[in-house]
């Protein structure tokens, strides 16, 4: 970065009479000329990271962090009588739904910040994940326009346009290049569909609805199109600088395939070498062998991708060949293997499901992870068990961070400046020396009380802005900030909720402190009991907020369009970070990082990342309860029966609120539905399938104990600071640098 040329303009800038956005546009567009373009790598092996999302947020602040000019540009905005806040207007980039595109985000910054080579390859959607405004408590979804404030940090790359061709139309995938800055400036490479009307909308809307025949079309038109893109732009760019050697290719470049999204690159992969460069298939599949690799995201059965054979022949038709002879391949290999013929069916490629795109990135992937050890060892034992036993060298566990850059740095300045004044600031540069604050928690728990009170006021103001509720200060802040799904249990935490205010109502709970309970969560625009949910928790906010009894002790709010802007504020002004999945659902978790990072203590289920977070900051200053894997899977075993718990009359009292007329679902019929879900199940899933109501009498004693021991405001702030200083693992740098040296080789 040119600082000094960079200040000097800036001094310089014109700022009077322009609005926020010309000034956006044109103080970004200067520090992207003075950052210099991004580098091509020096060293000999490049990783790449292939995503179909990637959930950047807002790119401004934090360029400009990473740029080492915030303070400066602040300060010289301010002489002009300009308040940078102004630019919160500018919309965040959500090309993304929720952790699996934050968590892309986080390592594209770690791996600049680290100095290391490492490119993403994705989409850049016209429409990002819809704008959520809540009308009359329903979810009401609005396009998301985001480039219409200008995108003045992408630099389109019309010369390296690429033609992607299908079999009844071709495209163009334009690059446009959005530089990532660190140590070394990296990039991420996001291509454009151009050509015909028809051809554009493969890049028009992040994950059309794919419960239709030509939603699950374009689905697979998008998968192809930018893996394609940039499979086809790694060989090329191999074949210029080394000829046709493509055994290699590996040496050069590394794969990542986050998630089975862009798996269609491996049969693009050796359709190149094949037929293009006359490779052969043996040779191809080999070289695909020692290139790619494969997270796994989820073991929700549901979210599992297969491809039917008919759909991919009819618009790739030389894929769905590529694909076949894989699949043959893969079947005589495993023969020879020794595998049972039940083996082999469940391994196999091609089946009368279609094609399984989680069983093709296993066989190719020289490498697959899991993202926090329990789901890693779920994928060992049951999701990939016959897989584990005859590839066990490629199963790795690669738990997942957050980057404190914007994690802490940029949204928390305040207690970033409180870690500086205790422990110096290299955790700045190495987040590992951040563990030498666990000598201070005693020592600067007063101080920390006081930050977060800021970061409180800071968080109300917004919310009042914002959603229009008002809360005083001394509450304390509960938050469960996530994608709604029933796995996750909002709903769980909606009945909760209801216990506690029958309990304040009756008098059976006594001395409580004052409460406010935070939801944010877009729901998918066709998942019905998610945007049930979504209604009970604005019913149950309705009646909680406007009843004058309790309402100086117990509020509750769901935040309209929870973003990663929204997100900055929300978890630096939390105190109790609520992660309360199902046990062996929720793969990882990275909003329980971002929360614990800021210092606030988790109440959770023994899930996903979780178990780490407790195991570092310690079971004493978290909350844990609920059923853990065992148990759930008993419990399946011995059929679970969710009626005996509505014997508890407390739990009924909250659960028949759904359907006695306490709350109103305008006639959506959406809380008989999730009642019957509950009690009576449907065709596909046994009543009460994530078990709300067996964890629900755990949670609520669980928030009591939370809410009396905040009432020692010291011990707690103790707890919570202890919580930040033992956070150091859930930096996506320790993430990056473990896929560097296990996976990547980099
Ligand atoms: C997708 C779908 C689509 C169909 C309906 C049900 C369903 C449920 C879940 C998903 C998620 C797919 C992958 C995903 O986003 N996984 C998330 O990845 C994060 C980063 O590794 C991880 O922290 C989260 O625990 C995991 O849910």
């Amino acid at each position: 970065m040119d600082t000094g040329l960079f200040l000097q303009s800036l001094e310089k800038l014109e700022a009077q009479n322009k609005d926020s956005i010309t000034l956006y546009n044109e103080i970004s567009s200067l520090a992207l000329k003075c950052a210099g373009e991004p580098e091509p790598s020096t060293s000999k092996r490049s990783a790449y990271y292939l995503s179909m999302e990637f959930l950047i947020g807002r790119s401004f602040f934090n360029n400009l962090m990473e740029l080492g000019v915030l303070e400066e540009t602040r300060e010289i905005l301010a002489k002009k009588g300009i308040d940078i806040n102004v630019f919160e207007e500018i919309e965040d980039a959500a090309l993304g739904n929720g952790g699996l595109g934050r968590l892309a985000a986080c390592f594209l910054d770690s791996a600049a910040g680290l100095g290391l080579p490492l490119y993403g390859y994705g989409i850049r959607y016209k429409y990002g994940l819809f704008k959520q405004a809540i009308e009359g408590g329903f979810q009401v979804e609005l396009p998301d326009d985001w480039q219409r404030f200008g995108d003045p940090w992408s630099i389109r790359r019309e010369e390296e346009k690429r033609l992607i061709v299908f079999a009844d139309m071709e495209v163009y995938a334009v690059p446009y290049d959005m530089p990532v800055y660190g140590k070394r400036t990296n990039a991420l490479r996001l291509f454009q569909a151009e050509g015909s009307e028809q051809a554009e909308k493969i890049s028009e809307y992040l994950y059309p609805a794919d419960d239709t025949e030509e939603g699950k079309l374009l689905r697979l038109r998008q998968e192809y199109f930018f893996s394609a893109a940039a499979v086809g732009e790694l060989i090329e760019k191999h074949v210029k600088k080394y000829g046709r050697n493509f055994e290699f290719f590996p040496d050069f470049n590394v794969i990542q395939l986050n998630d089975t999204h862009p798996v269609l690159a491996v049969a693009e992969f050796i359709r190149i070498l094949t037929t293009e460069y006359r490779v052969n298939f043996a040779d191809a599949l080999n070289t695909a062998k020692k290139t790619f690799a494969y997270t796994n995201h989820t073991v929700l059965p549901e979210a599992l991708e297969y491809w039917s054979e008919p759909l991919i022949r009819k618009i790739l038709p030389e894929i769905s060949n590529v694909l076949l002879k894989i699949h043959l391949h893969h079947n005589k290999e495993l023969e020879a293997l020794g595998c049972s013929k039940d083996e082999i069916s469940e391994l196999s490629i091609y089946s009368a499901r279609g094609y399984s795109m989680a069983n093709l990135a296993v066989y190719v992937g020289k490498a697959v992870n899991g993202v926090a050890k329990l789901h890693t060892e779920i994928l060992k034992r049951d999701l990939f068990k016959t897989a584990f036993k005859y590839y066990p060298e490629k199963f790795q566990n690669k738990t997942n961070g957050i980057t404190q850059r914007r994690w802490l740095m940029l949204c928390n300045p305040e207690l970033s400046a409180l870690i500086d004044k205790r422990i110096g600031r290299q955790w700045r540069e190495d987040i590992s020396k951040l563990s030498s604050l666990n000598a201070y928690t005693e020592g600067a728990a007063d101080e920390f009380i006081e930050i977060k009170k800021e970061k409180k006021r800071q968080l109300f103001a917004y919310i009042k802005q914002h959603e229009g509720v008002d809360v005083p200060e001394n509450f304390l802040v509960f938050a469960q900030v996530k994608r709604l799904h029933e796995y996750k249990r909002q709903l769980m935490t909606a009945f909760a909720i209801l216990q506690l205010y029958n309990g304040l109502k009756d008098g059976s709970i006594k001395g409580f402190n004052p409460s406010l309970f935070i939801f944010g969560a877009k729901s998918a625009p066709a998942y019905k009991r998610a945007k049930g949910i979504i209604k009970f928790i604005n019913e149950i906010a309705e009646k909680v907020n406007s009843d004058p009894q309790t309402n100086g002790l117990l509020k509750v709010v769901f935040v309209q369009n929870y973003n990663v802007s929204y997100a900055e504020k929300i978890v630096a002004g939390s105190d109790v970070s609520l992660q309360v999945s199902t046990a062996g659902l929720e793969a990882s978790g990275t909003g329980n990082m971002k929360f614990m990072m800021n210092g606030a203590v988790t109440c959770g289920t023994m899930d996903g990342a979780n178990i780490e977070i407790v195991e570092l900051a310690g079971r004493e200053n978290n909350y844990i309860f609920g059923a853990l894997v065992d148990e759930i899977e008993r419990l399946k075993a011995d059929g679970y029966d969710p009626n005996k718990q509505l014997e508890n009359p407390a739990i009924k009292r909250a659960v028949e609120t759904l359907v006695d007329g306490t709350f109103n679902d305008g006639g959506t019929g959406y809380f008989k539905e999730l009642y019957d879900s509950l009690t009576v199940g449907a065709s596909w899933h046994k009543p009460d399938n994530y078990f709300v109501l067996h964890d629900l009498t755990g949670f609520v004693q669980t928030l009591l104990k939370i809410n009396a021991d905040s009432a020692d405001k010291k011990a707690f702030a103790v707890k919570q600071l202890a919580n930040t200083a033992n956070s150091a693992q859930f930096s996506s740098d320790r993430t990056i640098k473990e896929y560097a040296r296990d996976i990547w080789n980099i």
